[in-house]
């Protein structure tokens, strides 16, 4: 029928189902960093994965974008209680970027662009959970949500989901990344509010 219901977005959402707890529904799309906006030209652009024995496997912007792209839709949900539903991002999976790693490691330490750091399971990773997107709403990523690229691992806390990813380093025995060492949680499942060491 055509019919545009105002102010409805999505799908229904029976209430408390898509919301995990602690968390409120927010409309805009803040902007968390915790330092200034990197500027990265997209002719030294590269992302690269390194694997406990040092192996490197790298790509420049151009080999990025000729890897096989998903556009999908996803909730995002931020510590600071803000989630987000319904958000649009075009990118790469992780599974596609890991596949010809050879790596027995469970842990990973994705590094940035400005020195960022946020340590996630590569279980996490896998299996269509993650994804280094460069396009938000059909838009080239805006820089201060993460442009040209960030993770993102939306079933996780949104600090998970580093901005301006530059690396993923993979390893055998976990270590903190910048918020972490500083007593956020090392998985960081909104399902289950581990916001802190400990939750
Ligand atoms: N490189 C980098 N990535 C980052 C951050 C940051 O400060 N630097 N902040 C994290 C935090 S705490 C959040 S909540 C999200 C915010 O993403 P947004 O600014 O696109 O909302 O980015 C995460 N990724
Ligand atoms: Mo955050």
């Amino acid at each position: 029928m055509g019919v545009v219901t105002p102010g409805f977005h999505g799908r229904p959402r029976p209430h408390g189902v898509a919301l995990p707890p602690g968390q409120y529904v927010e409309q805009g799309f803040p902007v968390l960093s915790a330092g200034p906006t990197p500027n990265v030209h997209l002719d030294r652009w590269r992302f690269e994965v390194v694997t406990e024995r040092g192996d490197r496997q790298g790509w420049t912007w151009d080999e990025f974008l000729a890897l096989p792209q998903e556009t999908f839709t996803t909730d995002i949900h931020c510590v600071t209680r803000w989630s987000k539903f319904g958000t649009r991002w075009t990118g790469v999976s992780l599974d596609t970027l890991l596949a010809d790693v050879e790596s027995m490691a469970d842990y990973a330490m994705a590094g940035s662009y400005g020195g960022y750091t946020t340590n996630v399971p590569v279980q996490d990773l896998l299996g269509g959970k993650a994804w280094v997107v460069h396009a938000y709403d059909d838009k080239p990523l805006p820089a201060e949500h993460g442009g040209p690229a960030r993770l993102l691992v939306p079933h996780l806390y949104l600090w998970k989901s580093a901005k301006w990813v530059r690396s993923l380093e993979l390893m055998l025995t976990d270590r903190h990344g910048f918020w972490e060492g500083l007593g956020y949680h090392d998985h960081g499942d909104p399902w289950h509010e581990q916001r802190y060491q400990g939750d």
